[in-house]
């Protein structure tokens, strides 16, 4: 029998990639959408492209984390195997600015859901995309799942809240729940705002004479930097494993905001020196510290491990964005 799987957030950049992942791997796969004053949701354009796929193998059903009453018409009509929970207010410099949103999609909403699947008469499988921010500034470096949650901005506040009643629902109802904490994974999809893209973007608009400079807050933070695709893997392989469970996702490495900085300019073969500036408009109230993950057990347990090396994740973003900056002007020109 087909097997179903739902993602929530599917329009993001990580429901897009695994959306592809589970239609390859034969899913019938449903996901929730906003409503938005456009339809276009570029991410997924390609699927919606292909008769074969759009509303024979992909679905797709309007519900907000906030509407619990629509969520669980949805799921109780779909009935999924398994649940992929990405949806949710994930700019961290953001929460601060809109940290009552950023609670009420990312735990509120997480707690909703919970109670949803409780209820179904089969509760689906359920995976949690949480964050490496919910240790802010741990006690140990790499972190493991082990590491306590003690969150220094709005967003890990609210994923440490929803990791934590994951485990709760996990150990007290006997759900099959994983929380798959997540460091930082990049791609061509990443949202403009973010730092990765925001570099790879500029410096190929740069190359390519369409900006100037750039401007960026703290050069010297330093994350643990993989690809969106593998990430995605490793929520599919920990919601098929036999066993629930806590799993850390990343790469083990640490780079600077600098090093990508450098990377991107690279990539177009340029100096990067005279065209980036400081701006502290992108400075955030609190930063976390050596958020690095030991992604040693999901490599034991799962057989997982990122595969794509970080010069070789910003040259690929920042080719995608020469290639899209040179299509629209071909487009322009015609
Ligand atoms: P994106 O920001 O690209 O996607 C977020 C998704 O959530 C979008 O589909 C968005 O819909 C949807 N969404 C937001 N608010 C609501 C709401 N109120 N109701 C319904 N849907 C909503 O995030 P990513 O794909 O990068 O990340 C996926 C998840 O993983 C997020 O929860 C994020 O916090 C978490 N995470 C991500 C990491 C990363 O490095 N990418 C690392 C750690 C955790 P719309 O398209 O309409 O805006
Ligand atoms: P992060 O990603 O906060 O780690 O959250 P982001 O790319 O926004 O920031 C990374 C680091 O870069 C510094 N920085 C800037 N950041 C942005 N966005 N814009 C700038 O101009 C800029 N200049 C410097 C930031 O201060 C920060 O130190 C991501 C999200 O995907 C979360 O949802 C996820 O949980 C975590 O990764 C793990």
């Amino acid at each position: 029998m087909t097997k179903k799987a739902f993602i929530t957030g599917i329009t993001g950049q990580d429901g897009s990639y695994l959306a592809e992942l589970l239609l390859e791997q034969g899913y019938e796969v449903h996901g929730s959408v906003r409503r938005t004053s456009t339809l276009e949701r570029s991410r997924l354009a390609h699927l919606y492209a292909d008769p074969s796929v759009y509303n024979e193998q992909l679905f797709l059903h309007y519900a907000d984390l906030d509407d619990p009453t629509t969520l669980r018409r949805v799921l109780g009509r779909v009935q999924p195997q398994e649940l992929y929970h990405l949806a949710g207010q994930s700019h961290v410099g953001l929460s601060f600015e809109i940290p009552e949103t950023t609670c009420e999609f990312t735990a509120m909403g997480t707690l909703r859901l919970l109670e949803i699947v409780r209820d179904l008469p089969e509760p689906p499988r359920f995976f949690h995309a949480t964050s490496s921010e919910i240790f802010g500034r741990p006690v140990h470096s790499p972190q493991t799942e082990e590491t306590p949650i003690a969150p220094v901005n709005p967003y890990g506040c609210a994923k440490g809240f929803a990791t934590q009643l994951v485990r709760v629902y996990r150990e007290s109802h006997g759900l099959f729940m994983v929380n798959g904490i997540l460091y930082n994974h990049e791609s061509p999809r990443r949202g403009e705002n973010f730092v990765t893209r925001k570099i790879c973007r500029a410096a190929a608009a740069i190359k390519l004479n369409r900006q100037k400079e750039l401007s960026l807050g703290d050069t010297s933070a330093q994350r643990d930097w993989g690809h969106a695709r593998d990430y995605v893997r490793g929520m599919w392989l920990a919601l098929t494993h036999e066993m629930p469970d806590d799993y850390i996702f990343a790469t083990g490495k640490l780079h600077r905001v600098q090093d990508v900085i450098e990377a991107a300019f690279a990539a177009v073969d340029l100096d990067w020196q005279g065209f980036v500036r400081f701006d502290a408009h992108f400075m955030r109230p609190a930063e976390p510290l050596h958020l690095v993950g030991d992604p040693s057990k999901a490599k034991a347990q799962l057989g997982w491990s990122a595969t794509t090396p970080f010069e070789e994740l910003i040259r690929e973003m920042t080719d995608a964005e020469v290639r899209s900056l040179a299509n629209n002007a071909s487009e322009g020109s015609a």
